[in-house]
């Protein structure tokens, strides 16, 4: 069947971008998620993706002409949709094989080829290049190193929490990949309004975190707070009806993607401005402290939110008054297309706690059980009343900024050694060799999200709008302030 290919919003202030060339021909096979043209918007020359694979039968836009939100610019002979996989993530041991970057002294030294590669594999290729946390680290001091848990290690912190929690955790893994992926594509489709920064590559961050909290605990989060919402068990529904802006979101259809939150569940909604969440975070944990209720608050937010005067103020302050806080630096190693080399020159984030006298500590933001296992020391930490720690954790994100970020500031190696270090596929591997799962669980799970996700779409697609009578209802709320 012939698919049209229409060009989805990518502008951000037209609906029309121009063509500037066609990057497959007709009667080429492409895959979901293979570059199919460039366009140039109101903001950059981007690679737009590929929706569907199949053959691509005809190119109806001229290289060069302007095309309009929603206008058929190709047409596709579809393949089935399940035999051919996404590309964009390398994934290891896939049948396609994967090429691993070795990596020493910020230099690439070797490229390794191979069609399947095991954890114990990618274990031997960290201790030997120790695991630096930036491509290019030239100008960076050496201590920029996190430890990686090995087999032992991670074997130990699986029989401490159960086969029944590593499982739950895997699934919150999935969840958060499926539901970026699928919004990813309605994006492209052009039916997913707005812009949106994305999660893909992050999920043991905010599932480790998440996981080692306690119900009356509450998270902050940023303008990528998608995977911080499902870890902390918002339903898929309710964000989904928040992305397409409809009365059954999580916000009423008032917040959007940037503003995904819901304290009846743990999280605060989310604040777009860099670093803002800092300090709001550090208050509630005040106020947790005051009121003697042993809650913890964790504030996430970027590498490039710590350079923000807010992170530097509401750290000192957090400290002062030995709030129970936990300040998880998600450490992409980007602040949007900014490399952290052009931005920081400390070796790691966590080093920063010093200047405030302040715990810090720093995970392996690849591995859920690491990040899992120092968030519970944190939270742990901060309940008993020792105050708050600085928890960086070294992570990578596997997708653009946002949607409209062409991405092009990675080199090919960069992605290739982070695709290598995949969180997700680190985790299963390691749960099918513990035979905590077997294959055919796995990919029973896998359908049982696809299924939950479809409905999510349903309901976001489906959900009644706004009045504009309600338009001033739920923003402020009615309180005496406490003086
Ligand atoms: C105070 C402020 N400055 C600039 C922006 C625009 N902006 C949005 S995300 C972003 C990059 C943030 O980088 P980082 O803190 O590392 O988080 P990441 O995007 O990597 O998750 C910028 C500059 C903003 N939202 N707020
Ligand atoms: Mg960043």
């Amino acid at each position: 069947m012939a698919v049209e290919i229409k060009m989805p919003q990518l502008g951000q202030t037209t609906d029309e971008v121009r063509i500037v060339r066609w990057l497959v021909k007709e009667g080429q096979e492409v895959k979901r998620g293979e570059p199919l043209c460039e366009v140039e918007t109101d903001k950059v020359i981007m690679e737009l993706e590929s929706v569907e694979s199949g053959t691509v039968t005809k190119l109806i836009s001229e290289p060069d002409s302007q095309v309009k939100t929603g206008e058929v610019i190709a047409l596709i002979e579809q393949l089935s949709k399940k035999a051919v996989p996404a590309v964009d993530v390398e994934k290891p041991g896939s049948s396609s094989g994967v090429e691993i970057s070795v990596i020493e002294k910020g230099n690439l030294t070797g490229i390794i080829q191979t069609t399947s590669i095991s954890e114990k594999d990618i274990e031997k290729k960290d201790a030997a290049m120790s695991y630096k946390t930036s491509f290019d680290e030239a100008n960076r001091p050496a201590t920029a190193k996190v430890h990686i848990l090995n087999s032992n290690e991670k074997r130990k912190i699986l029989s401490e929490i159960g086969a029944q929690k590593a499982i739950a955790m895997y699934e919150r893994m999935i969840e958060i990949r499926e539901f970026e992926e699928r919004i990813r594509l309605l994006f492209l489709e052009g039916k997913m309004p707005g812009t949106i920064h994305q999660y893909i590559g992050q999920e043991a961050c905010a599932v480790g975190v998440c996981r080692a909290l306690e119900k009356d605990d509450v998270i902050a989060s940023t303008h990528r707070p998608h995977g911080h919402a499902i870890a902390r068990g918002l339903s898929m529904d309710a964000i989904m009806a928040e992305l397409y802006g409809k009365t059954t979101g999580c916000c009423r259809g008032k917040g959007g993607s940037m503003h995904i939150g819901d304290l009846s569940k743990g999280m605060l909604p989310a604040i777009a401005i860099v670093g803002g969440n800092i300090p709001i975070a550090g208050g509630m944990a005040l106020a947790f402290k005051l009121r003697k209720e042993p809650r913890v608050a964790v504030s996430f937010f970027g590498d490039g939110a710590s350079n923000e005067g807010a992170f530097h103020e509401g750290l000192n302050m957090a400290q002062i008054y030995k709030v129970p806080a936990i300040f998880v630096c998600e450490n992409n190693l980007y602040g949007a297309s900014t490399s952290i080399k052009l931005t920081a020159k400390v070796g790691n984030i966590a080093d920063r706690a010093c200047a405030y006298g302040m715990r810090s500590d720093i995970g392996d933001g690849m591995d859920v059980l690491d990040v899992y296992r120092r968030a519970k020391d944190a939270a742990d930490f901060a309940r008993k009343g020792e105050g708050p720690t600085l928890l960086e954790l070294k992570t990578f994100r596997l997708c653009g900024h946002s949607r409209r970020d062409p991405n092009n500031y990675m080199t090919k190696e960069e992605r290739q050694y982070w695709n290598s270090r995949d969180p997700i596929i680190l985790f299963e591997s390691l749960l099918l060799d513990e035979g905590i799962m077997d294959d055919r669980e796995v990919s029973n799970l896998r359908k049982k999200i696809e299924a939950v996700i479809d409905r999510a779409v349903e309901f976001g697609q489906t959900s009644p709008d706004p009045k504009p009578e309600d338009t001033y209802k739920d923003l402020y709320v009615s309180m005496k302030v406490p003086r």
